[in-house]
């Protein structure tokens, strides 16, 4: 991962947190997390396991898993014991983006700073490789411990209903069904909760049950990840508008030329970065039960509200 890039030098409450570090450490981890649970490239058929892994491996910032790991920690709890659960998180999220690529979605030749998925290995591949990350990730979440309050079933289910047909697929639904056409702001955060804040809200959701948390736990990390889902969404359609295909790693400018519906077309750039630092400050606020120990989670809401790709 990119932590290099990443400007905030420290960002928790008391300007102490040292994120540059943590990001880099984490990310190392989630790296080492996924190689161990994915079968290698070579296996046979070579050519899917290369995919899955060309995308997987393709410098992504590692948002969900860190999250993952950080909302245990915030609970009290072991973040070694998160890993499985935050690697199953990044296998969805890089099952997404590769169909979402597809010629028949987005149709898009450029993700995490290079060549997409189907550009390089064709599109039959390419669909294959998504459904076959989607499928390792429930594998993988399988092989978690299980807690007293979030046995196996509770964490599958976890998973599946952010990823079905009512969420992230929902969301992506939506978003395609209204291109063109000129959305209320209501339908917007209808499609971005659910194509975007399901998925982050839910990686923070398997932290905190790694941590064997108590309900009230789960609800406030449940505010936090639907709140820094959403900024996260209003700052990547800004982020469209305002930096380069290089800096993103992903084609710049192709709300606009899609006609999609995004907060800056719907209410322009100056009240979108507000809108943005709103739900980011509920976010803030959801943290107070943990106290000292949502640094971290503190300080990464902060960087994706500050970050520049
Ligand atoms: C089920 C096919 C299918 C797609 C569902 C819309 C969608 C979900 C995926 C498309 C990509 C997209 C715009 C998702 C919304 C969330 C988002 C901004 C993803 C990019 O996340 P980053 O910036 O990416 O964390 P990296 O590459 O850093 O992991």
């Amino acid at each position: 991962m990119s932590a290099q890039c990443v400007r905030v030098e420290s960002s928790s409450s008391d300007g102490s947190f040292p994120l540059q570090d943590y990001l880099k450490e984490r990310s190392r981890w989630i790296d080492r997390g996924l190689r161990k649970f994915l079968p290698p490239p070579g296996t046979r058929p070579a050519t899917i396991h290369r995919a899955m892994h060309y995308s997987l491996f393709a410098g992504g910032k590692r948002i969900r898993p860190i999250l993952c790991l950080a909302a245990a920690e915030a609970c009290g709890g072991n973040p070694v014991e998160a890993l499985p659960l935050a690697c199953a998180i990044e296998c969805i999220h890089t099952y997404s983006l590769v169909h979402d690529d597809l010629p028949a979605m987005d149709n898009d030749d450029f993700r995490r700073g290079r060549p997409t998925c189907h550009k390089v290995f064709g599109e039959g591949i390419a669909v294959l490789a998504g459904d076959a990350l989607l499928t390792v990730a429930f594998e993988i979440a399988a092989q978690s411990r299980g807690w007293p309050r979030y046995p196996h079933r509770q964490l599958i289910l976890e998973l599946a209903r952010a990823a079905g047909s009512r969420q992230l697929i929902a969301g992506q639904v939506a978003d395609l069904e209204s291109e063109g056409r000129s959305i209320p702001l209501r339908d917007l955060r209808f499609i971005h909760e659910r194509k975007t804040s399901a998925l982050l809200c839910c990686a923070v959701r398997l932290g905190g049950m790694s941590a064997n948390c108590t309900p009230k736990q789960l609800d406030a990390l449940t505010r936090f990840g639907t709140h820094v889902g959403l900024a996260f969404q209003v700052i990547d359609d800004i982020l469209d508008i305002t930096q380069t295909t290089e800096k993103l790693g992903k084609t710049a400018g192709k709300d606009l030329k899609a006609r999609k519906a995004t907060y800056p077309a719907l209410v322009g750039l100056e009240r979108s970065r507000q809108i943005a630092e709103q739900l980011t400050r509920k976010a803030f606020a959801a943290l107070e039960p943990f106290g000292r120990r949502a640094a971290a989670l503190h300080a990464l809401a902060e960087y994706l509200l500050r970050r520049d790709r």
